[in-house]
């Protein structure tokens, strides 16, 4: 706590001692990367700072445009210029998976990172990580809740997105009674939690539903049952360029067997996003590194160049071994 206290004052102090600000998050973003971007752009506002928010993303995620501030959200072009005195990177280990707008940060002393990630890249002077938290927009409550900041509606919807994103509706793993605690002081703001939960979780198109049955009626068991993949190819998004697909890496680690979810898409010939998923005993974080990528424990990434023949066996390889790892007992 008193580590806390030091840390979210030191990024308060920076915040003050700034002018002129980029704040980004990982690739592909999510709710927890757009809400702790979106809420630390609502404390730049109040503090009367100037910033950008600038993300390697082609095409935002609409369904989150119920958000403050939504309209500060832009895609990296080379074409534009940026300059800024300071960067807070949020949500994101490292540069990798920042990409390209990692190209605009300041040196080392003008950045802050906030993260709930385990450490990868050491960019940013002031950094506040914590693998223990929920999320970064529980990382943004901590250091917000410190400052002189009225609370309000706006954002306190964006902290509780954020939370209720990362943890699932408060029901993965890393949720924490700090989670509830933080939910129970936002809601009285005037949250309508079933009204988030639909936007985010519940705001499918019909096209988006038949990949997900698609996916689902082509899912594989393997390793005796502990093992879920699923797969959506290539020509199957090329005819369906919009659907929101990513909850089938849940619904992979959703069989009562399995300890191991998969979840894998093409989305251009030959090249595969994965999306891994434990149960709880697996550490998908030390099998998605096997393959260049990363994340935590109980939910992880990569993406490959490969055929999917060729990947679905390496996958089912190494997730093996995994298994193997935390079946076997230590003496
Ligand atoms: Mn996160």
């Amino acid at each position: 706590m008193e580590k806390l206290d030091t840390i979210s004052r030191d990024i308060l102090n920076f915040i003050d001692a700034h002018d002129n600000y980029l704040i980004t998050a990982h690739m592909n973003a999510d709710g927890d990367a757009y809400a702790s971007c979106l809420a630390m752009a609502y404390y730049l506002n109040t503090r009367g700072k100037k910033f950008r928010i600038v993300l390697n993303d082609e095409r935002p995620d609409e369904k989150y445009q119920f958000l403050w501030g939504w309209q500060y959200v832009e895609q990296y072009s080379p074409e534009n210029s940026y300059a800024f005195d300071a960067a807070i990177v949020l949500d994101v280990p490292s540069l990798k998976r920042i990409g390209e707008p990692a190209k605009l940060l300041p040196e080392r002393q003008h950045c802050v990172k906030i993260d709930h990630h385990p450490y990868e890249d050491n960019f940013a002077a002031i950094q506040l990580v914590d693998t223990q938290a929920s999320s970064t927009s529980q990382l943004v409550y901590e250091v917000l809740s410190r400052s002189e900041m009225t609370w309000n509606l706006d954002i306190a919807t964006l902290v509780f997105t954020g939370i209720m994103y990362d943890t699932g509706r408060f029901s993965f793993s890393n949720t924490r009674a700090r989670d509830f605690e933080i939910a129970a002081r936002l809601v009285p703001y005037g949250i309508k939690p079933h009204d988030i939960a639909n936007r985010v979780f519940f705001s499918y198109s019909l096209q988006s539903m038949k990949v997900i049955g698609y996916g689902l009626a082509n899912m594989e068991s393997h390793l005796d049952g502990k093992l879920a993949i699923i797969f959506i190819p290539y020509a199957v998004l090329k005819e369906n360029p919009e659907a929101e697909i990513e909850e089938l890496a849940n619904y992979s680690v959703a069989l009562r067997t399995v300890e191991v979810g998969l979840f894998v898409r093409e989305p251009e010939p030959g090249f595969f996003k994965v999306s891994f998923r434990s149960k709880g005993r697996a550490n998908v974080n030390r099998v998605a590194r096997a393959f260049g990528g990363g994340g935590h424990e109980h939910a992880a990434g990569c993406r490959l160049k490969s055929s999917y023949p060729e990947l679905k066996q390496q996958l089912i390889e190494e997730v093996g071994r995994e298994l193997q790892r935390i079946t076997t007992p230590v003496e």
